[in-house]
């Protein structure tokens, strides 16, 4: 159980978006670390933290329906892996017009190192049957969401990610080395790498097989890319994206060589550029991007800059990664902000 002072103290280094249900971005400086500390992780919760009975059920089409304790689990061969998550509402506030959600900022991203079973042997355990399509995932959490009264947290994924280990998914227990907290999913918490953090149901209480496609409020009308011209999508794999992480936004600096840094990351693949402007319109000068952590995490970058003369300088840093995919200028607008990986523009001024 956690304390109330416990859950005080792991929230007191973030930045609240809502009380209740608890929402709250990573502080900036927390992007340039490498992991994130658990207290610097952003938190985002659709619904109040539930109470959880310590049970994983695994059940539906599968032959040997298994319940599992967290003991259970940890008896079990563990894998730890290395994983930037990002809430596909991060910078939603820069969208315009601003759609509904929780007005995220860009700092609902973070990465941290989890622990736990891989899904795919649990399910090997089950025995999922013929004629499987989708793997519904429950959160013990539930409660009213819009013009619903009582809506429980559930999302899903194919059979066939859910039960290849390439995929490596995580039935975590662990987080930064310490037990899960309240806030991030304890007792135990899906881990889905490349994805938005949506995929990563926390508080995990029941594993469904399924014969047909899952819909649902989490799957198929929340969490949709809703384009004003084109079918709607579902939100899955993490955008392409660079931060600036030094110098800070805004900050007074005296003229001297000055270096940038961020990070960058997509789910698409390694990143394997990262360009530089300090004009609009502009050059593009290359960053050094170095190796990821691990192919789940974001890449630091860094460029020698130094600047000519005094004032005030924009800094853009545009990633592409190893599929291709490079950052857009303007936002992808979609009617509920997802997805908003377009160049972040900010300034510093030299004197
Ligand atoms: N059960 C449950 N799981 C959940 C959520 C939730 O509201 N309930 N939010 C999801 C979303 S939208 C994100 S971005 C991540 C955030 O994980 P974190 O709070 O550990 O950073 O959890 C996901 N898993
Ligand atoms: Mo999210």
């Amino acid at each position: 159980m956690t304390t109330a002072t416990e859950l005080a103290q792991s929230r007191a280094n973030l930045v609240m978006v809502a009380p209740l249900p608890f929402n709250a971005e990573a502080p900036p400086d927390a992007l340039r670390d490498r992991i994130t500390a658990t207290d610097r992780h952003y938190v985002r919760s659709n619904f109040a933290l539930p109470d959880h009975d310590g049970r994983l059920h695994i059940a539906g089409a599968v032959s040997a329906p298994i319940e599992l304790t967290l003991d259970d689990l940890r008896s079990r061969p563990a894998k730890s892996l290395t994983m930037t998550m990002e809430c596909a509402g991060n910078g939603r506030l820069d969208m315009k017009p601003l759609p509904i959600g929780e007005p995220w900022g860009g700092y609902a991203v973070s990465t941290a190192s989890w622990t736990g079973t891989p899904l795919s042997e649990l399910l090997q355990s089950a025995g999922v049957l013929d004629g499987a399509v989708d793997v519904v995932f429950e959160g013990a959490d539930h409660g009213p969401y819009y013009q619903y009264d009582d809506v429980q947290f559930i999302r899903a994924l194919p059979v066939a990610l859910s039960a290849d280990p390439a995929a490596n998914i995580l039935v975590a227990y662990e987080m930064n080395g310490e037990p899960l907290n309240a806030d991030h999913g304890a007792p135990f918490r899906l881990i889905v790498p490349h994805w938005y953090g949506v995929a990563s149901v926390k508080w995990l209480s029941r594993m469904t097989v399924i014969t047909k496609p899952y819909r649902g409020e989490f799957q198929t009308a929340h969490y949709m890319y809703e384009w004003p011209n084109r079918a709607h999508e579902p939100v899955d794999i993490m955008l392409v994206r660079a931060r600036v992480t030094e110098p800070a936004a805004e900050s007074h600096l005296s003229l001297g060589p000055c270096t940038v840094r961020g990070k960058a990351w997509s789910g698409h693949g390694p990143i394997v550029k990262v360009e530089l402007s300090f004009t609009g319109e502009g050059d593009w000068f290359t960053a050094e991007v170095a190796e990821p952590e691990s192919p789940y995490a974001w890449q630091e970058w860094s460029y020698a800059w130094t600047p000519a003369k005094t004032g005030r300088y924009s800094i853009r840093a545009r990633a592409t990664d190893a599929a291709g995919n490079t950052q857009p200028d303007v936002p992808p607008w979609n009617r509920l902000g997802y997805g908003n990986n377009a160049v972040e523009v900010q300034y510093v001024e030299f004197h």
